[in-house]
């Protein structure tokens, strides 16, 4: 942690209160001016503070960035997001994890913007990436899995986003809609979205896309989604702290992951139809080739879905779009 991030830490934890610059400067064993060198630095990045007369800093406002170091003042986790590529705008930050990953990043690496002018999701439609309102991420993650197994990752992702977001807004309820997406009051919050770098049966990196509206407001959202999409801070009724969600969730992953490598999905299926509004539903499910309804009875071990048909029989879905009937 650099001297500058330190000194942020301890202004933050004096929550509101002044800190005096000599005393900063003698436990840090530095200078007064570079304590003041330090501040202008913070300055510069969005932070603000008072000085009060004989007593010191105060910090009265930190910015809503997603800076690494203010990622980083929230993050508890051994590997995930200890290396972070902040970009202003992007095409897409997929785009960008597939040539880091390439070009042997590490496992955890994360790659976030502002902007994207070529957010995609699923297929080729695209993702609206709105200027500084969301989270728009992927995380290069290096599981020792094979590919096959690698194929029920987003359910993990899914669940690793919904606890974050749960931990944080007490009132809110994400909701999973099999496979790829969170809803909240029936509308789309998240999307994920998971691509894969594999040489025969070994994974070398999944490119872990997540796309979370947070802070937009109604009139943010173009007219195409405006009727089925919501933000974090529409739901949850305040601004939403990025950089405390990014490593919240960052953590949560870690975790999960973990739990995935080591004991496969079967771990984590219970949470998962906890936190699904798929299952026990009618639904429509549209495939490349197909559309046919059931209902939507379970998850197997391997994460693949599970539907009834009208004349009892079991159809096993492992990819498409599923509209909830009722
Ligand atoms: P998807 O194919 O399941 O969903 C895409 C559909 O969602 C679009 O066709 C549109 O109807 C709707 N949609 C588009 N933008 C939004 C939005 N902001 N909020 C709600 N609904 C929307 C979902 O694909 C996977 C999305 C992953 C996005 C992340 S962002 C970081 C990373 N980089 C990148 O280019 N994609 C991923």
């Amino acid at each position: 942690i650099s001297m500058k991030d330190e000194i942020l830490k301890r202004l933050l934890a004096a929550n509101g209160e002044a800190v005096s610059g000599q005393e900063l400067a003698d436990s840090l064993g530095v200078s007064r001016t570079a304590i003041w060198k330090h501040m202008q630095t913070l300055q510069e990045e969005g932070y603000i503070f008072e000085t009060v007369k004989k007593k010191g800093y105060m910090l009265t406002g930190v910015p809503n960035s997603l800076s690494p170091t203010q990622i980083e003042l929230f993050l508890n986790t051994k590997r995930f997001g200890r290396e972070i590529h902040h970009f202003d705008v992007v095409d897409s930050t997929q785009t960008i994890a597939h040539k880091l990953a390439q070009e042997g990043a590490p496992n955890g690496t994360v790659i976030i913007a502002e902007d994207q002018t070529a957010g995609r999701g699923r297929m080729t439609r695209m993702w609206e990436s709105t200027h500084g309102t969301g989270i728009w991420m992927t995380i290069i993650v290096r599981p020792d899995v094979s590919p096959q197994q690698a194929s029920s990752f987003t359910l993990v992702v899914a669940v690793a986003v919904t606890m974050a977001i749960k931990t944080l807004y007490k009132n809110v309820e994400p909701a999973i809609k099999w496979p790829n997406d969170l809803l909240i009051n029936g509308k789309k919050c998240t999307g994920i979205l998971t691509e894969m770098q594999a040489e025969a049966d070994l994974v070398q990196a999944l490119l872990v896309g997540i796309g979370i509206n947070a802070n937009q407001v109604e009139t943010d959202f173009s007219p195409d989604i405006s009727d089925k999409a919501t933000s974090l801070r529409l739901e949850a009724g305040e601004e939403i702290n990025r950089a405390a969600l990014v490593a919240t969730i960052l953590q949560y992953l870690e975790q999960f992951t973990d739990l995935f490598v080591n004991e496969g999905f079967a771990s984590i299926k219970k949470l998962w139809e906890e936190m699904s509004c798929t299952i026990g539903q009618r639904i429509e499910v549209t495939t490349i080739r197909e559309r046919f309804e059931g209902i939507a009875s379970g998850i197997t071990d391997e994460g693949v879905l599970q539907l009834t048909q009208a004349d009892g029989t079991i159809r096993t879905i492992y990819s498409g779009d599923i509209k909830i009937l009722s």
